[in-house]
């Protein structure tokens, strides 16, 4: 009924400020106050902090004037660039608000810098560029995911109608020529394309994808060596006894909506592969849209917190947003001198805090009033976390879902989070820690409407 509407004459429309900038919203908002509070903080740029310094080591692989780099994008974009202009169907999981901050239906927080793809291509007056940011994505809480982390995007093209005889394979092959070579041990059993797994794409010929795949990677590792000969450097002169591993990475097959064929890069840390970058040969499309039908190339994203959790030996990933003199004090003045850099020395672990809470989702069949619903149905765990991030904030180091069945009589859902309180920066008391619990217990049930056991 059109009478109905919320946005009636005297009902203002309502708005948010985020940044310099005021926004309108809708029913699709979700920025809780501690993102919008956060955004403007620009570790990326802030002079001596560990993720500037890590932009700082990869920029000098990728140097100027053939890629161009750019650090003050605005993080709030339309859905068009995040999404539609990639190629992301509109049903694509990336797209829910449970993974994804909204400010209106039709504007976001940026989920990866891949955002600005598009834009930089159509504007790019150089062979490359490399867009370091902040960007947002609801996510799980432990050591290594924080809902606001730092990605560098970057490409590289070249121009069919700039090239001699407009053969690309063989420019991009002198290109490779003119690159140093290296001793890292890379797995790469991958063949450069594979007509299900890692497709061709229409208008490319074989010879190009080839010699595009071996530019991109040959380029990324030569950072990942640069990386590791610093985090060498750094561990020696923290502890003069140190003995290093030798460096082991690989490539793996991958999909992206706008790249073809692609491919991440892991590297063996700690025991484990960690996932560093994705990868691949630009959708021809994306191109195309921008402007630049007759360029080609290649684009990566990589975490810059991840690298400069492996640079510096850096712990837990909310050590990035202390303002604590103990930890932003380590880094001084290494901006100004990249080849002494030093590792991370933990000023002290306070003890872990453990609670849990169970509560019962209710059935679907009955609804909650407030925005987010807790229905079996579309209950997600992300939701969990930012109640939890919301009441705790930095004070909280992982949260995880022990517990979870379901009633055989009732069909009703039970599920059990326990959540380890632990500030990095003091001894939270257990008075304190019970304050925070009893917080979170309240807002579960006033937000997501459970029914605490
Ligand atoms: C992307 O975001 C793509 N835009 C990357 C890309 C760019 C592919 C250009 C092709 C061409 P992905 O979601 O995998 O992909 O994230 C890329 C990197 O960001 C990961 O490899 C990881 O290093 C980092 N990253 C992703 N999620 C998190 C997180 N929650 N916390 C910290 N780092 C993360
Ligand atoms: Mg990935």
């Amino acid at each position: 009924c059109r009478y109905s509407s919320t946005r009636g004459p005297g009902r203002p429309q309502p708005k948010t400020k985020l940044g310099e900038t005021v926004y309108p919203t809708d029913e699709w908002h979700n920025v809780p106050p501690a993102i919008a509070s956060s955004i403007g903080r620009q570790l990326h740029i802030q002079k001596d902090h560990p993720i500037s310094i890590t932009r700082s080591i990869i920029e000098s692989k990728f140097p100027k004037p053939t890629y161009q780099h750019h650090n003050g994008f605005v993080p709030v974009v339309t859905t068009g660039q995040n999404f539609d202009s990639l190629g992301f169907p509109p049903d694509h999981p990336g797209r829910s608000k449970a993974d994804t901050y909204y400010v209106n239906a039709s504007t976001v927080l940026r989920t990866h810098t891949s955002a600005h793809q598009l834009d930089a291509f159509r504007a790019n007056s150089s062979e490359g560029f490399l867009i370091s940011a902040d960007v947002y994505r609801r996510d799980a809480i432990d050591r290594t995911h924080y809902p606001i982390f730092h990605q560098m995007e970057g490409a590289r093209v070249w121009d069919r109608k700039k090239v001699p005889h407009g053969n690309i394979a063989q420019a991009v092959w002198e290109d490779i020529a003119k690159l140093p070579t290296h001793s890292m041990i890379v797995e790469d059993p991958n063949p450069p394309t594979h007509p299900e797994r890692n497709p061709l794409q229409h208008g490319h010929s074989h010879d190009e994808a080839e010699a595009l795949a071996a530019h991109l990677k040959r380029s990324l590792e030569l950072m990942v060596v640069e990386i590791f000969s610093r985090a060498k450097d750094a561990a020696i002169a923290t502890n003069p006894k140190y003995v290093d591993e030798p460096l082991k990475v690989r490539w793996i097959e991958a999909f992206f909506p706008f790249t073809s064929p692609s491919w991440e890069l892991e590297i063996f840390w700690q025991g484990d592969w960690l996932e560093v970058l994705g990868s691949g040969v630009v959708k021809q499309d994306i191109f195309e849209k921008a402007g630049v039908p007759s360029q080609v190339g290649w684009a990566f994203g990589i975490g810059l917190e991840r690298i400069a959790m492996l640079l510096f030996e850096i712990p837990d990933i909310r050590l990035f947003w202390s303002q604590d003199e103990r930890f932003l004090g380590q880094f001084k003045g290494m901006s100004d001198d990249l080849h002494r850099l030093k590792r991370y020395v933990p000023f002290s672990k306070y003890p872990a805090c453990y609670k849990d809470v169970a509560f019962w989702l209710r059935s679907s069949s009955s609804s909650a009033g407030g925005g987010i619903r807790a229905n079996a149905a579309d209950f997600h765990e992300n939701d969990v976390m930012e109640i939890v991030r919301d009441v705790g904030g930095d004070v909280v180091e992982d949260v995880t879902k022990v517990d979870e069945f379901t009633h055989p009589k009732t069909g009703r859902k039970s599920l059990c989070y326990r959540i380890n309180y632990r500030s990095l920066e003091r001894t939270l008391t257990n008075e304190e820690a019970n304050e925070f619990h009893e917080k979170v217990s309240r807002e579960l049930v006033n937000k997501l409407g459970v029914e605490l056991r």
